[in-house]
């Protein structure tokens, strides 16, 4: 193909070719479409184990990895009736109410969505879920939901997995057909940071729905309800899901003067107003208490009539005691994850916490074994992504100090490293107090979070402490997260914007949310097919939430195929001289590839990588960056 650019180009075949012909024409080097799948494949394995994956800084060179075991299951057998018929049985309502006076307590499994989020940075792939997705709607039938979409994994999957998130879903669809598949999604900021147009959101819900969500966990990042009501009403008018409506929960309910009760059951009343099937106290950072949950339990239940849910993350490692208390006090659902993808910055323990409710009486009757078998499984599967795992070895009771999400938490360290701030962390996770107390208390959860977060390493940075911010002769260039936050972006936080340091970011200029612009839907999709083509209305709904990120997708698409089916550790490090894999590249259509070996790079900077393909060898060419 490489040979056929070369003989094809104008130069060449006017015969004014100079040395540097090959150097000063990169477009010979792209191969094209017509390339079938196998030798795109190979070409991305090609790159990888050259130039190494660009994701991952420092891999142990001699890092094995152990092959995980897949729990059996007997796949001719019918599905186990799980959740998702009971709710097609008795509709949105009667489900709802059923469920409130449930006497066991269900449980969302976490694991293919906050769980790694929120401890391997969202890297985990598609490939790894669905090895075990099957198997496990099978066994567990009886959890409420599964938790396997939205927050940052629609971003991450397209961003540096280069997977389609679409597409990730309708697999998990049909290898969970029995099981409720529940996504966080941020109200207006859908899956993004930004706001979207509502006609935006809407069609986003719709197709949401359409290839396999049937629960949208729904949250304003400053618990704005009338930001909140519009998803509520998609949800309800244009798909059969259930509306979970989620109140971020921040500060301690019982001391705090804002924070308080009173604050959160009026919440309450007005999203069960809005339409919501379902109530969540969405506990981002883990500060909600032992002690603190059955007062927040019993009072949410008391003004609503909808079944109430709790989502936590272990940070303080202290949460499966605030989920025992919750349950005494009446919780119906408790979000967990599986034991090796548990605890700190993650959601408790599942597996432990079925074991220890067992004989409680509102245990379910939970397989055990085979949970923890799930755990063995995953326990081996996180050993692929070690680059991405945060430094934290232990719970800690700072965060009741800084309260920073357990997903961004586990950022932070990566972010700070990336600014050449990785010896201040302390000073980082301080000054997000600060910025807290300097932005007036606010609820901190995604983009929200993002904001205070960016203030934080802006004041580490330069050194600033809040006298500093405050003072008004500094001409200080604030982060456009920031500046936006001051503008309204997200909407205006509980008890309004400090008005002097709204003054001082905004410099003068009105604070004035610029309403997202409402394009022509159609007219704008069709522009967007004529730049892109062979892409549908799914694609173009990624393109619209993350259109940068769409776009690089869409070129590493055309130049490697769909690398989803690269096995992960071949995915992120390459393969090692004489190593065999498998790829299934479509049904029926699996090619053996070894790698040969790889020669130095040449005086332009290339070199070749062979193959064997299904026992012939093919020779690749690549760029050595290195
Ligand atoms: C997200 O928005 O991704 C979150 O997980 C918020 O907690
Ligand atoms: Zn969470």
């Amino acid at each position: 193909r490489f040979l056929e650019n070369v003989i094809n180009h104008d130069i060449f075949r006017k015969g004014n070719c100079t040395v540097s012909f090959i150097d000063q024409h990169p477009e010979l080097f792209h191969l094209g479409l017509t390339q079938d799948r196998g030798t795109k494949a190979l070409l991305y394995l090609a790159d990888v184990t050259v130039n190494g994956h660009p994701d991952i800084k420092h891999a142990g060179p001699h890092r094995r990895f152990r092959t995980p075991a897949v729990p059996p299951f007997d796949a001719r057998e019918p599905f186990p009736p799980g959740q998702r018929d009971r709710l097609k049985a008795m509709g949105r309502e009667r489900f709802s109410q059923w469920l409130r006076n449930e006497q066991p307590v269900y449980f969302t499994d976490t694991t293919f969505r906050d769980a790694h989020q929120s401890l391997l940075a969202t890297r985990v792939r598609t490939r790894d879920m669905l090895a075990v997705a099957e198997g496990f709607a099978r066994q567990h039938p009886q959890l409420f939901s599964m938790e396997v979409w939205g927050g940052a994994t629609f971003d991450v999957a397209l961003r540096f997995l280069h997977e389609c998130p679409w597409a990730r879903l309708r697999q998990l669809r049909k290898a969970m057909p029995n099981m409720l598949l529940q996504m966080l999604f941020r109200g207006t900021n859908a899956v993004g940071y930004g706001a979207y147009p509502e006609s935006l959101t809407a069609t986003f819900i719709e197709k949401a729905w359409e290839q396999g969500i049937d629960v949208f966990r729904i949250f304003d990042s400053l618990n704005n309800a009338k930001a909140m009501a519009p998803s509520i009403r998609f949800v309800r008018e244009r798909t059969e899901a259930l509306a979970q409506a989620a109140i971020s929960y921040t500060g301690d309910v019982r001391t705090s003067s804002k924070y308080n009760l009173q604050y959160y059951t009026d919440l309450a009343k007005r999203l069960e107003d809005a339409g919501a099937h379902l109530l969540c106290i969405k506990d981002m950072a883990g500060l909600l208490k032992p002690a603190a949950a059955p007062i927040l339990v019993h009072a949410l239940r008391e003004a609503v009539q909808l079944p109430v849910v709790l989502h936590t993350h272990d940070t303080s490692s202290l949460q499966g005691a605030t989920y025992l208390n919750a349950i005494d006090a009446g919780v119906n659902v408790v979000d967990v994850a599986i034991a090796s993808l548990s605890g700190l910055t993650s959601q408790p323990n599942f597996n432990a916490l079925a074991a220890a409710l067992e004989g409680h009486p509102r245990a379910q009757h939970l397989d055990v074994p085979s949970l923890n078998a799930y755990s063995n499984y995953w326990e081996d599967v996180r050993e692929y992504y070690y680059p991405f795992e945060s430094d934290l070895k232990a719970g800690t009771a700072q965060v009741y100090e800084n309260e920073i999400p357990g997903g961004q938490y586990s950022n932070l360290r990566q972010q700070a490293e990336s600014l050449g701030l990785g010896d201040k962390l302390e000073l980082i996770k301080h000054n997000y107090q600060v910025v807290n107390q300097l932005f007036g208390d606010i609820i901190k959860v995604t983009p929200s979070s993002k904001t205070v977060g960016d203030m934080a390493l802006f004041m580490t940075a330069n050194n600033l402490d809040a006298a500093a911010v405050l003072d008004e002769t500094r001409n200080l260039a604030f982060p456009a997260s920031v500046v936006d936050f001051f503008r309204g972006a997200l909407g205006e936080p509980y008890g309004g914007f400090p008005e002097k340091l709204q003054r001082i970011v905004l410099k003068g200029e009105k604070a004035m949310p610029e309403a997202p612009v409402v394009a022509d839907f159609d007219q704008d999709m069709a522009s967007f097919q004529l730049r892109f083509p062979h892409t549908d209305v799914l694609d173009y709904l990624s393109y619209r939430m993350f259109p940068k990120v769409f776009e690089e997708y869409y070129h590493h698409r055309q130049r490697f195929g769909n690398v989803e089916s690269i096995p992960t550790p071949a995915f992120f490090y390459g393969l090692k001289q004489g190593e065999e894999i498998l790829i299934t590249l479509s049904k029926g259509k699996t090619i053996l590839v070894k790698l040969q070996y790889v020669l130095p790079a040449d005086e332009h900077g290339m070199c070749w990588v062979e193959f064997e393909l299904n026992g012939y060898a093919r020779r690749i060419q690549v760029r050595d960056h290195k």
